[in-house]
């Protein structure tokens, strides 16, 4: 099974999340998910866009709710399909996530029932404490790539099919 032959199988769009990373020069700001999808592993804050939502608003609700700030100016630097063809498709994971980096924000991240924040040293961000694709796409957006990509997930989490492809823009 590989992602064509998966996507050709499922039949409504994938539904959309959020992903967003606030840098400075020389730090990343990763959360720890407490619960929920992704429990354990550090990531950017985000989730799924409410009813009639905007993905750039939930985007920034996500963060607020989750680490208690205001992203200020958001940039769009990938668009990432998940897919998890053993996971029940009722399970929802299956998802396409916009992902942001922001470089303006209000208020000092905190801790929050949903999610731990933390500062890292861009040189020495928490691979093996992330999901595995976060190794593979991270670095390039951080050089500042636009990126379209594709994950798909076996039974252990592990990837067995990725494409990774460079946009002038979005
Ligand atoms: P809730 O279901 O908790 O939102 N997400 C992923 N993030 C990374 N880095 N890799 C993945 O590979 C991911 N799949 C989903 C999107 C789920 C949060 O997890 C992100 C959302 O921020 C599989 O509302």
């Amino acid at each position: 099974m590989n992602i064509k032959e998966y996507e050709s199988t499922l039949g409504e769009p994938l539904r959309q999340a959020t992903i967003t990373f606030l840098l400075t020069e020389k730090q990343i700001l990763l959360a720890l998910k407490k619960r929920g999808f992704g429990q354990g592993k550090w990531n950017g804050t985000g989730g799924k866009p409410k009813e009639a939502e905007d993905v750039l608003s939930a985007a920034i609700r996500e963060t607020q709710e989750e680490v208690n700030v205001t992203p200020e100016k958001l940039e769009l630097v990938a668009i990432i399909n998940f897919y998890f063809p053993f996971v029940p498709k009722d399970k929802n994971w299956n998802q396409q996530v916009c992902v942001y980096l922001s470089r303006k924000w209000q208020g000092t991240p905190q801790e929050t029932e949903e999610m731990k924040p933390a500062w890292f040293p861009l040189d020495n961000i928490p691979y093996s404490e992330m999901w595995w694709d976060d190794e593979i796409w991270l670095p390039l957006v951080l050089s500042g790539k636009k990126i379209l990509a594709g994950f798909m997930f076996d039974e252990n989490e592990k990837i067995i099919d990725q494409v990774v492809e460079e946009r002038e823009n979005f």
